[in-house]
């Protein structure tokens, strides 16, 4: 009887570890595939597709709001996630805040100035202190390598007055 058994569980687990080593290296080729795609699309500069109804937009402050003093600028996503800068994950993105509205290729990864503000550690909210007066607000969601998506994803642009 155990004769027999033996054998057979043997080639059960000699199945088993094939299987798990065909899972390793196809694993290994996914990322490997991956990581030439990543690279060859940051060297062309290859826009990433926007995930499917992907939406940004800003929860607070709200179009024509009065602000005074530091105010806290809250931004909403629906339909993608959020990952750091530099972390290719299928479906994400991190948010970038325009104030003012400012000139923005879109093709192009996203420089970072005073009007261009990247929330590259996945951030959702910022604190803003503003020049008295009337400025914009828009959010500009883009892929890890801080390229917009195509199509981009936008939010409206909205006014609001700083006291
Ligand atoms: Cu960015």
């Amino acid at each position: 009887m155990i004769r027999t058994a033996v054998p057979a569980l043997l080639s059960a687990l000699l199945l088993t570890a094939t299987a798990a080593h065909a899972d390793f290296a196809k694993d290994l080729k996914n990322a490997a595939l991956q990581k030439a795609n990543n690279s060859a699309a940051e060297k062309l500069g290859i826009a990433t597709p926007a995930p499917e109804g992907a939406k940004v937009y800003l929860i607070s402050p709200k179009d024509g709001d009065t602000v005074s003093g530091p105010f806290k600028v809250q931004f909403g996503l629906s339909n993608a996630g959020i990952a750091p800068a530099g972390t290719q994950v299928d479906g994400t993105g991190h948010h970038h805040l325009l104030i003012d509205d400012p000139q923005v290729d879109l093709t192009q990864p996203l420089p970072a100035t005073d009007s261009i503000k990247h929330f590259g550690k996945g951030q959702t909210e910022t604190t803003l202190t503003l020049k008295p007066g009337k400025h914009t607000l828009q959010l500009l969601f883009a892929d890890w390598k801080h390229q917009p998506f195509n199509p981009s994803v936008a939010s409206d642009k909205i006014t609001i007055t700083v006291k």
